[in-house]
């Protein structure tokens, strides 16, 4: 570890580095920026480690890690500490293999005319009392502004919500006390308020909002217009409060203007006070949405804000985190800043009930940690980590130490470094959002892998590397590569989970095709029939291994033909599939699971059908003929 002299030599060269950060980021992080980590002077190379990340063949992790697929538009379950892949969950894209975005059963979710790619940064947990439930994870969708649900039983999205008059959700975060009820979905990009092509030239009076949905009917229930933009939020520990990072105060439309305020904002909302508006009807709408919109703005209030309080926040704030298990602080990382600003909860409600004047006051640290500073989290020892994108660093700090330094008192409050490979954007620890906090793993999701894997051409692999930060000092444990893109991931505890092995046949995931079944006579889970309605045809079969319910059937050329399989195994891990060759028709169909496609039966002939999950020795033979008569 480095001594006060050396803390005190390496902030002078970041106070020297700091322009380069901000008149060039990619020149300083991306072409000349990887050999920053090599400056930083001796680090004992073995530290001292209290986990067994090793895990055997057979032997189950300790965590599931939910992690983002970015602009592959899913979510993905990672093991962790093996960092083993377990599962893509297909959400805003388009998934051959479980046929999500081709069944009845996904369109449903996904809508009429859904964009079918997307771009997720943010999975969430649900929570009670600030501890991981296991019923849901909340996605946003940056690409198409949508939020998602995802049922952390069957692991199948089953509400998608296009989020009206912003554009761009980035920032998505819950509330976790009581429990989580809000879903809070941050609007990047600036517009016009009505967005309409009548008032594209006034850049002044582009603006953005805050949205919160309800976590059980994912109904909107408010929008709060905010000055600048919004980029990351969190919640606090009471229930109260919700904070968004602002890179863009100046609501500049180039990168310039953007870059212009020496500090921008941390914004943070009161949720009682903004529902209670909602309830007493002091709110607007906007265009045709019927979305209830406060405004949050500080034009429109005399005096106090009673919905924000907009704290200044050096410089193009990136990341907000609530450092558990008690949320007492939130650190908000600077980004262009060298800085992180840590804000105390507390006092922020001293602010909104009239006990402090100004907003600053809310801040009790401003540590220097290092160069690009986006993300933060934590152990549950008192100790942050915050992720240095142009140093390609982690950085241990310890929070009492830095809020001591911001007192006066001289103190050394950086507890260690690490090189990671290389320029790392998020940063989680194991449980480190919530109040199980356990201070084991640490997952740096770096942005560039570069020379850590055999190359495979242009495009490369993200790596995301697995730390353990039981010891005094960080001790890099694996490398992870990853497809496009991880922007952030959570770990929670094996036990937090309990997803189902098999359907139960009453699952509301299919219940609209269960509904279409019964209106036509059948019952699906015996029968294997056709069902004819002018020229749409309806296909019921069941399968069990090796078998489907039908051999062959028969419909006209240009018949809208819907195929409804039920699973009748019920046997953990024998699924089945139907496709339909030719027809681009390919989805799952898991034990006791109703699924179906619909497809126009354009080409007169035969055209085989078979099960395309691997269930049986016999699965080459489970299959089955479509024959078309010629119209
Ligand atoms: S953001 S690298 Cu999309 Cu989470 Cu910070
Ligand atoms: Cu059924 Cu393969």
């Amino acid at each position: 570890m480095s001594d006060k002299n050396d803390h005190i030599k390496d902030l002078s060269r970041r106070h020297f580095l700091r322009n380069s950060a901000i008149t060039g980021v990619a020149g300083a992080g991306i072409a000349g920026g990887f050999g920053a980590g090599a400056m930083m002077g001796s680090r004992p190379a073995e530290a001292a480690s209290n986990n067994d990340h090793h895990v055997e063949p057979g032997e189950l992790d300790e965590y599931y890690g939910f992690w983002s697929g970015g602009h592959s538009g899913e979510v993905r379950i990672l093991g962790v500490p093996s960092m083993r892949e377990l599962l893509r969950i297909p959400v805003f894209n388009v998934d051959s293999a479980t046929g999500w975005g081709i069944t009845n059963e996904s369109k449903r979710v996904l809508g009429e005319n859904a964009p079918l790619n997307g771009d997720t940064h943010h999975p969430k947990v649900s929570y009670t009392d600030a501890r991981y439930d296991g019923r849901y994870c909340f996605i946003n969708d940056k690409l198409n502004t949508r939020v998602a649900r995802i049922r952390l039983d069957i692991m199948r999205a089953d509400k998608i919500v296009t989020i009206p008059n912003v554009q761009a959700i980035h920032g998505l975060t819950l509330q976790r006390v009581p429990k989580t009820e809000d879903v809070f979905a941050v609007g990047e990009m600036i517009v016009p308020l009505n967005n309409n092509g009548q008032n594209m030239d006034d850049t002044s009076e582009y603006w953005t909002m805050m949205t919160c949905l309800d976590a059980d009917t994912m109904e909107i229930k408010w929008q709060a217009i905010v000055d600048g933009n919004l980029d990351n939020c969190d919640t606090d520990y009471t229930g109260r409060f919700v904070a968004a990072s602002c890179y863009n105060s100046s609501r500049g439309m180039t990168l310039p203007e953007m870059m212009g305020p020496e500090r921008d904002w941390t914004v943070i909302f009161d949720v009682p006070a903004i529902e209670q508006a909602v309830a007493n009807g002091n709110t607007t709408t906007l265009g045709d949405s019927p979305v209830p919109v406060v405004d949050a703005r500080e034009q429109a209030h005399d005096g106090r804000n009673p919905f924000a309080l907009y704290v200044p926040t050096p410089r193009s704030p990136h990341g907000v985190n609530t450092m558990p298990p008690e949320g007492k602080y939130c650190v908000v990382s600077g980004k262009l800043s060298p800085t992180c600003t840590v804000i105390e909860w507390s006092r922020v409600a001293e602010w909104f009930d009239g006990g402090l004047d100004d907003p600053r006051d809310t801040v009790v640290a401003e540590p220097e940690v290092g160069l690009g500073p986006l993300h933060t989290t934590f152990d549950d020892r008192g100790n942050a980590y915050t992720s240095l994108f142009l140093d390609s660093q982690v950085v241990k700090w310890n929070v009492e130490d830095a809020i001591r330094s911001y007192n006066g008192d001289e103190v050394n409050y950086i507890r260690d470094r690490i090189d990671v490979h290389y320029n790392i954007g998020h940063i989680k620890a194991s449980l480190a959002c919530s109040r199980d906090v356990d201070g084991k793993y640490l997952t740096a999701l770096c942005k560039f892998s570069k020379d850590r894997f055999l190359p495979v051409g242009p495009m490369h692999a993200e790596n995301d590397q697995l730390i353990d930060i039981t010891g005094q000092q960080m001790k890099l444990v694996h490398d992870g590569p990853t497809y496009a893109e991880p922007h952030d991931a959570l770990m929670i505890r094996a036990d937090q989970l309990n997803p189902s092995q098999v359907y139960t046949r009453d699952d509301p995931y299919f219940a609209e095709t269960v509904a279409m079944a019964e209106a036509d006579g059948i019952e699906l889970e015996t029968a294997n029939t056709v069902v004819r309605d002018g020229n749409k045809v309806r296909v019921y079969m069941t399968s069990v291994a090796p078998n489907f319910g039908l051999t062959e059937f028969r419909v006209k050329q240009g018949d809208e033909v819907t195929v409804v399989v039920t699973n009748m195994d019920n046997i953990a891990d024998v699924s089945h599939g139907f496709a339909m060759v030719n027809h681009g028709i390919n989805f799952e169909i898991h034990p006791q699971q109703t699924s179906s496609a619909t497809f126009i039966a354009e080409k007169p002939g035969v055209h085989w059908y078979y099960c395309s999950w691997f269930c049986h020795a016999l699965h080459m033979e489970m299959s089955g003929r479509m024959l078309v008569e010629p119209a």
